[in-house]
């Protein structure tokens, strides 16, 4: 009978350590996805030139990953929230000479791009 016991009482606390690990687990996964976000602004550019200085921009401002669309005028990004913001990467790709929905390059910045890169301003 004890020998039943110990073994029942073995089992139920290995189930009990099984479970704790796996909510562990769980919730380390979730933290990790919480923070890594993809999310899209509109930025104004031309061509490849563009491309290049406005993706360079949004990883000096801590995207891990950043492509511009020029046909759709359209950047997506990722980055960790913890790190950096959609807001400051939006303000340092003004701050290269791209007018985007969030902040507008200064006219010597803009002025200051090569003739190919001078999209037309709203
Ligand atoms: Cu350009």
């Amino acid at each position: 009978m004890k020998t039943i016991l110990t073994a029942l009482f073995i089992g139920v606390l290995a189930i009990t350590v099984s479970a704790q690990q796996a909510k562990t687990i769980a919730s380390k996964a979730q933290s990790s996805a919480k923070t890594t976000v993809t999310q899209t602004l509109k930025v104004s550019g031309n061509c490849g030139t563009c491309k290049a200085r406005i993706e360079k921009a949004a990883s000096t401002a801590g995207a891990t990953k950043a492509d511009w669309n020029s046909s759709k005028q359209v950047l997506t990004v990722s980055f960790d929230s913890k790190k950096t913001s959609l807001d400051k990467i939006a303000k340092q790709i003004a701050a290269v000479g791209h007018d985007n929905e969030k902040y507008k390059a200064t006219d010597k910045t803009y002025q200051a791009l090569p003739g190919c890169c001078q999209y037309k301003r709203n």
